[in-house]
C-alpha cells in the first residue's frame, strides 16, 4: 500500500513537471537542476558560476530550502533574478513548488534558470521538476563512497562537479574512485573537478556549461 501511494505521487508530480517543461521550453530557457547533500557547495558554485557567465548569459535562479532566505539573499547580491521556495519540512523540491513561482520569474526573458534543490542526497533525485538536465555536486570532504552508495542522483545526472578540490591535501579521498563509480553508475556523465575557493577548474565547468545549453 505504501508502495503504491508513493508511486502515485511520483506520477502525479511527472504531470506536472511536464507542465513545466513545455513552459520553460515556450520560453525558450534552459533549466538546471542542481542537487547535493547540504553544504556540498552549490551556492558557492552558483555563485562563482554567475559571476562568470552573467554578461553573456541572461541567469534566473530558483532557490530551494527548508527554511531561510539565505542562499537567495546570496544570488540577490549579484542582480539575477531570484525566488526563494521553502519547503517547510520536506527534503526536496516537487514540480508543483516550481510551478507556483514561476510567475515571479521573468522567465521568457532568460537562458538559464537554475534551480538549487534543497541539500540531500537522496530525494532530489527522484522529483522531476521539468528541468532540461541534472547537476550532482559531491564535495571531496563527503567521501569517496557516496556515489555506490547513493546512486541515484549520480544515475540521473548529465554532470558531476567533484567541489572542494583545494581540501585534498587534508583528506584521504580517492577522487578517482569517485569518477570510477559515478562512471561505472552513468557512462554518459560528465565530470569536473573544482574549487571555488581557488577557482580551479571553473574554466572548464563554464565552458561546458556555456556549450551545453546554447
Ligand atoms: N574549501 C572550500 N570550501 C568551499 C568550497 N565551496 C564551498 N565551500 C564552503 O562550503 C560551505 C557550504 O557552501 P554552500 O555553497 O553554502 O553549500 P550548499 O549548502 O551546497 O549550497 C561554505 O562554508 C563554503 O564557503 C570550495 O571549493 N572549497
Ligand atoms: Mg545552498
Amino acid at each position: 500500500m505504501k508502495l503504491k501511494v508513493t508511486r502515485n505521487i511520483l506520477t502525479a508530480n511527472e504531470k506536472i513537471a511536464e507542465g513545466n517543461q513545455k513552459i520553460f521550453a515556450d520560453a525558450g530557457v534552459f533549466v538546471l537542476n542542481l542537487m547535493s547533500s547540504p553544504g556540498a557547495g552549490k551556492t558557492t558554485l552558483l555563485e562563482e558560476t554567475i559571476k562568470r557567465i552573467k554578461d553573456r548569459v541572461k541567469v534566473g535562479v530558483i532557490e530551494g530550502d527548508i527554511a531561510g532566505e539565505d542562499d537567495a539573499i546570496r544570488i540577490d547580491a549579484l542582480n539575477v533574478p531570484v525566488v526563494q521556495i521553502n519547503t517547510g519540512g520536506a527534503c526536496h523540491l516537487d514540480a508543483n513548488m516550481i510551478s507556483s513561482v514561476l510567475d515571479d520569474l521573468p522567465i521568457t526573458a532568460l537562458d538559464l534558470l537554475v534551480i538549487e534543490n534543497v541539500g540531500n542526497l537522496v530525494c532530489p533525485a527522484e522529483f522531476k521538476l521539468g528541468e532540461q538536465m541534472k547537476v550532482a555536486v559531491l564535495s571531496i570532504t563527503e567521501g569517496h563512497d557516496k556515489p555506490l552508495k547513493y546512486p541515484v542522483m549520480f544515475q540521473e545526472s548529465g554532470a558531476l562537479v567533484i567541489s572542494k578540490i583545494d581540501l585534498k591535501p587534508f583528506l584521504d579521498v580517492d577522487v578517482e574512485k569517485i569518477r570510477r563509480d559515478a562512471v561505472s553508475l552513468n557512462p554518459s556523465i560528465r565530470i569536473f573537478e573544482v574549487s571555488c575557493k581557488t577557482g580551479e577548474g571553473l574554466d572548464a565547468w563554464v565552458a561546458w556549461l556555456l556549450t551545453t545549453i546554447s
